[in-house]
């Protein structure tokens, strides 16, 4: 089944056609190769493996290819398109032209082209259209900056592949509890955690992916130590070594209340963190003709003027981008107004750090709600990137990235419903009914304050036949999705598969002590499930078993409703 032309409209920015198709003879598109983009570009490595596409490459220049395939490819460069935009155009006659600025958009055009392929046993089918495609943000990715487990190798490399898939162009290392990265910044990383690190910086290389290191300094620095800014720099110079040209300095949630002799030294935080920013920023700029710095300020999350910010405004050197995570951390809306006033406190690029769908401060719950609530102009407004903080669980964490991936590249036209299903349906394919009834029981707490309408509305009825209806879906949805393929996601999410269960199964006992409330045995065996329940260390958002007994009046130990007080 071809992609929907709803879909067409919606993932590419400008999607021009007049509704013909071009249907060619064979079971792949097999494209004879011409490029005006470069003499020797190594074009297939652009293309994702084991598609439909072919790629014949001439021989030598003015030779052809003895196998003339069935379309022609011509590959041309395009200065005037944003960095990681295409143009791409499917001609009535066979033949494609894919123009971009940089190597980026001829990839992100090719994935394009194997999005719009149709192939069938023995044709191809492709819509005749041009396709203009340029993203909101030229900065787009996945920070690692959660506290708690970081992920795990594994889950890097597949994040890079993810990125490389879903338009992403940054990946950024800053793992709270990677002890190197922050609380043992001076010391070398071990050779074989920098073996690991090495490893995902050329996965980031082949899939297009800027690798960024970050560092956490700010706790202990020494600002007037040379000492301290030669291990800085033995650090940074590791890195470059082995080809990170992009770095971050994270100041965020430290004491950055200057002590002793900083703060003879340099007086204010705001001056402080200016000045070891500026001077990473020399060293880089001593080391390489283009590099990438920016900071995270320890006042990232307010929207107000302050003496800090205008320090950095101030004193911080012109090219350093700003993170800052919409108002309060967890911003359930970045408007307009918070964004351009902070941009002009800040007075520098900003970057939002967005922290969802990150669940470091909620362990026990899973975050699977779309990204809402920013900005649709925020590029307008002074931010020229948008990196997400995950959840520790990576896999699950795609559900809300792919939706964010959306807004990352047209923020203009970002749906959150609409992209919600396209993840969830990518995620799950034939499950996707199953797996948004899941997502629908675990909404992002510190985003979402309203509570489960449908849930509420039964329990307020005392509707026990919906009640009934809900937990018996509520578990075998759980059932089937314990069935996804995707060993990685029945791992990570177990706990609250297994949990939505034990709610079904709680529920019935409630049902039984409802309809017996004087039996012991009835009593025993609520407070048996609650039990197991609550052996999972985990719950769903929506909470619903707990919920329901609490609501028709089933007496709960204390413990429990201090644990339900948060959604
Ligand atoms: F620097 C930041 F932009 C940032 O968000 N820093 C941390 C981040 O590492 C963490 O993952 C995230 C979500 O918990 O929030 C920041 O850490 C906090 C902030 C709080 F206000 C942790 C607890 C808080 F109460």
């Amino acid at each position: 089944m071809g992609i929907s032309l709803r879909d067409c409209q919606y993932l590419f920015r400008d999607y021009y056609t007049q509704g013909k198709e071009l249907v060619i003879d064979g079971s792949q598109l097999r494209c004879e190769l011409a490029s005006r983009y470069s003499m020797n570009q190594d074009v297939a490595g652009l293309l994702t493996e084991g598609g439909d596409i072919v790629i014949l490459k001439p021989a030598g220049p003015g030779v052809a290819t003895a196998d003339k395939g069935n379309a022609e490819l011509m590959l041309e460069y395009d200065g005037t398109l944003a960095a990681d935009g295409y143009r791409l155009t499917i001609g009535e006659d066979a033949k494609l032209v894919l123009a971009a600025p940089n190597r980026r958009g001829l990839k992100y055009g090719l994935d394009a082209l194997k999005r719009l392929l149709t192939v069938e046993e023995d044709c191809c089918r492709l819509p005749v259209v041009t396709v203009e495609d340029e993203p909101s943000f030229a900065v787009r990715g996945i920070i690692e900056g959660f506290y708690g487990v970081p992920w795990s190798f594994a889950d890097r490399m597949d994040a890079v592949r993810y990125m490389g898939g879903h338009r992403m162009n940054a990946f950024m290392y800053a793992p709270k509890d990677d002890p190197y990265h922050r609380e043992l910044w001076r010391e070398p990383y071990p050779d074989d955690i920098f073996a690991g690190i090495h490893e995902l910086k050329q996965e980031c290389d082949k899939h297009l992916v800027d690798f960024y290191y970050c560092i956490s300094p700010g706790n202990d620095l020494e600002f007037r130590s040379q000492g301290d800014f030669a291990k800085l720099e033995e650090k940074l110079g590791a890195m470059i070594a082995v080809g990170v040209r992009h770095f971050a300095l994270l100041m965020d949630d430290i004491d950055y209340v200057l002590q002793g002799d900083n703060k003879q030294f340099l007086e204010r935080s705001g001056t402080a963190h200016a000045y070891v920013t500026n001077r990473v920023y020399d060293y880089l700029a001593g080391c390489l003709p283009h590099f990438t710095l920016a900071m995270c300020p320890s006042e990232y999350w307010s929207y107000w003027d302050t003496e800090y910010k205008r320090d950095i405004r101030e004193q911080l050197h012109p090219a350093v981008k700003v993170f800052w995570t919409g108002y309060f951390v967890f911003a359930p809306e970045i408007g307009r107004k918070h964004a351009e006033d902070n941009h002009g406190y800040y007075g520098h690029e900003l970057w939002l750090w967005d922290n969802i769908p990150v669940n470091d401060c909620d362990k026990d719950r899973l975050f699977l709600d779309p990204v809402r609530g920013r900005s649709s102009r925020l590029g307008q407004l002074g931010h020229t990137a948008v990196v997400a903080n995950p959840m520790n669980q990576w896999e699950c964490s795609k559900i809300t990235l792919t939706t964010m991936s959306h807004y990352m590249w047209n923020s203009e036209r970002y749906m959150a419903e609409l992209s919600w299903e396209l993840s969830v349906r990518e995620f799950a394919g034939e499950l996707a009914e199953d797996m948004m009834f899941f997502c629908l029981q675990n909404l992002n707490s510190r985003l979402y304050s309203g509570g489960y309408p449908e849930l509420d509305d039964a329990l307020a009825r005392r509707d026990l036949a919906w009640l009934d209806g809900y937990f018996n879906r509520l578990e075998q949805t759980a059932v089937r999705l314990g069935g996804l393929e995707n060993a990685k996601f029945i791992e990570e999410a177990g706990p609250w598969l297994r949990r939505a269960i034990a709610d079904a199964v709680l529920w019935r006992a409630v049902r039984r002590q409802l309809t017996d409330p004087l039996n012991p045995q009835a009593q025993a065996e609520v407070l048996q499930r609650l039990e197991t329940c609550r052996s999972y260390g985990v719950r769903l958002g929506s909470d619903p078993a707990v919920h329901a007994a609490e609501a028709l009046g089933i007496e709960l130990p204390e413990e429990i409703k201090e644990e339900t007080g948060n959604d």
